[in-house]
């Protein structure tokens, strides 16, 4: 069982549907299936084979999906790379995971051509639009033939290679297989009641297994139309739901506050909507109830990480409590267990550990990150949570070192290598402050080299540079020394408090 013949049987059944609606372009599930073999003919052309990395650096456009489902074809591995990183993101993941080819758009070649010269397993540059001569025009690949590639491919083999947690500093490649998203998907389809005549809003980035596990590949399996957007943008989406008559969206939680900003927003006519769901980053409960009162929709969350896809979800007929995410997922079990690893009880709050069919592989070339990351076969999610009489789950804080702004995920060290890499700045520590949008957003507290002198403004333009625009310190503040316990380790309640006395 492989995705490409778990989308083959629904491209068969449909062939002349629309499958994708991209601003003013519109594509069949028989030109998905077409096209996605050129562009595995073409690849392989290029001398990618089975099993190689073809990393996507691609704003969301029906190109996106061609390649990415000509790469599955061939057996290879898709590595997305979300558009707002800059050089030093590109080259770590570029490098860690030796990509053999870089599909990307002409506005982003000079970034990559700053760092090309540093990675020598990148044999070429596939380059989508524009006049550049630079690269292989995505163009080519469409030349090559339609005829179907014949590469056996296995449950347990690689689709995805989706880079997160960077705990260490350094985002880590989280490798999901045909099975995992296979599985996983099925579930979440049964649940939520999923079919062909769902029509399906895409606005999330498909760089995160958000937007292209769940959603994109939710809707190849179901034979829906996804009605694609670049970037979300609240009025633009209530207004293609309206206009295509849209009947499924997915969000992180910034999505639903700003759908509550837009002015009028009653005006618009949802009826057509049978769910909105929400993911990613918690999902205030105010929001829920603001969301209800406003358009009419209970919001459903659910909780998952790019380590496992999807964990747990509200109930699509039973109760949606806000506040949770819900209960398990039919197959994957979920535990939440003290620091003696003994289930807590009922009420009481643990780390969230979780074990099924939809948990990864592992970290692509980190086998000592991969072991650490399991205990006993169950994966070590860093989430806090606690259960109540109904089984249902919040999260309730972590244990990890994160900051979650806007659902993309901010590792703090990663921002303080950076900002320490500053001629000017001796150390420095990130915390996550609350976002009335964002739910979360970055805050340095810097320590400067004895007589040096820079503004905030400055180290926050440097970290523009270096950092996608996420990841930026909202606020910089100068302190003389970062408060430490005896054995040097920053104090980050310390930080949290001082913070919020401001
Ligand atoms: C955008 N900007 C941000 C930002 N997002 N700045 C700081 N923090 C952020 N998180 C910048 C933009 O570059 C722009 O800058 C300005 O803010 C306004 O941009 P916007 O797009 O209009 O912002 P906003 O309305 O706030 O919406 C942001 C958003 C985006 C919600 C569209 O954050 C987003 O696409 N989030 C999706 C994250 C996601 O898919 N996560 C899934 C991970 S998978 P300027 O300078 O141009 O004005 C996962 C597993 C699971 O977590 O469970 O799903
Ligand atoms: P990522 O590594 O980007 O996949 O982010 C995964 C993390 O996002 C999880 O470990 C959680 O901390 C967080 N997350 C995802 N969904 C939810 C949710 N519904 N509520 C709270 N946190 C969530």
């Amino acid at each position: 069982m492989n995705l490409s013949q778990e989308f083959k049987k629904v491209f068969i059944k449909s062939p002349t549907k629309v499958a994708v609606n991209f601003a003013d372009k519109q594509i069949s599930f028989r030109e998905l299936d077409f096209g996605s073999n050129r562009v595995a003919n073409g690849l392989a052309s290029l001398g990618v084979k089975k099993g190689d990395r073809v990393c996507l650096f691609v704003p969301n456009c029906i190109e996106f999906i061609l390649s990415h489902l000509g790469v599955l074809k061939l057996g290879a591995i898709t590595v997305p790379m979300n558009v707002m990183y800059k050089g030093r993101e590109i080259e770590h993941i570029l490098s860690n995971s030796e990509a053999k080819v870089l599909i990307t758009t002409q506005d982003k070649l000079s970034l990559v051509e700053g760092v090309s010269s540093r990675l020598p397993k990148l044999r070429q540059i596939i380059v989508v639009g524009g006049t550049s001569t630079k690269g292989i025009p995505y163009e080519k690949l469409s030349e090559a033939s339609t005829e179907e590639p014949r590469t056996e491919i296995e449950d347990n083999d690689l689709a995805l290679i989706c880079y997160t947690s960077g705990t260490t500093g350094r985002p880590k490649g989280a490798m999901l297989t045909h099975g995992n998203l296979i599985s996983n998907s099925k579930t979440l389809i049964n649940l939520w009641e999923w079919t062909d005549k769902d029509v399906f809003l895409l606005s999330l980035p498909m760089t995160h297994v958000h937007g292209l596990g769940v959603g994109l590949h939710g809707a190849l399996l179901t034979g829906s139309p996804t009605i694609l957007m670049e970037k979300f943008k609240a009025e633009d989406a209530l207004s293609l739901i309206q206009e295509f008559k849209c009947s499924l969206f997915m969000g992180v939680p910034t999505m639903y506050t700003r759908f509550l900003q837009v002015s009028g927003g009653k005006a618009y006519d949802l009826s057509c909507m049978r769910l909105f769901i929400s993911g990613s980053a918690p999902l205030p409960i105010d929001t829920f109830h603001r969301f209800r009162e406003v358009f009419g929709f209970e919001i459903l969350e659910r909780y998952g990480m790019t380590e496992t896809m999807m964990n747990t979800s509200n109930p699509y007929h039973g109760k949606r409590k806000p506040g949770t995410v819900g209960l398990p997922l039919p197959g994957v079990q979920a535990r939440i267990v003290d620091s003696q690893w003994g289930d807590v009880p009922e009420g009481e709050t643990g780390e969230i550990l979780v074990k099924g069919p939809n948990v990864f592989k592992g970290y692509w070339n980190l086998p000592d990150e991969t072991a650490q990351a399991f205990r006993d076969g169950w994966l070590k999610t860093g989430d806090l949570g606690k259960k109540d009489e109904d089984g249902y789950i919040s999260i309730v804080g972590r244990s990890k070192d994160l900051i979650i702004s806007g659902g993309f995920n901010v590792y703090p060290r990663e921002v303080e290598e950076v900002l320490c890499s500053h001629p000017h700045v001796e150390e420095a520590a990130v915390i996550g402050i609350p976002d009335q949008v964002r739910g979360e957003a970055v805050k340095a507290y810097v320590v400067l080299k004895s007589g040096e002198k820079v503004s905030e403004e400055e180290l926050i333009t440097f970290c523009r540079e270096n950092l996608a625009i996420f990841k930026v310190p909202q606020e910089v503040e100068f302190i003389p020394q970062l408060p430490r316990t005896a054995s040097g380790k920053v104090i980050v309640h310390e930080l949290c408090n001082l913070a919020t006395s401001k």
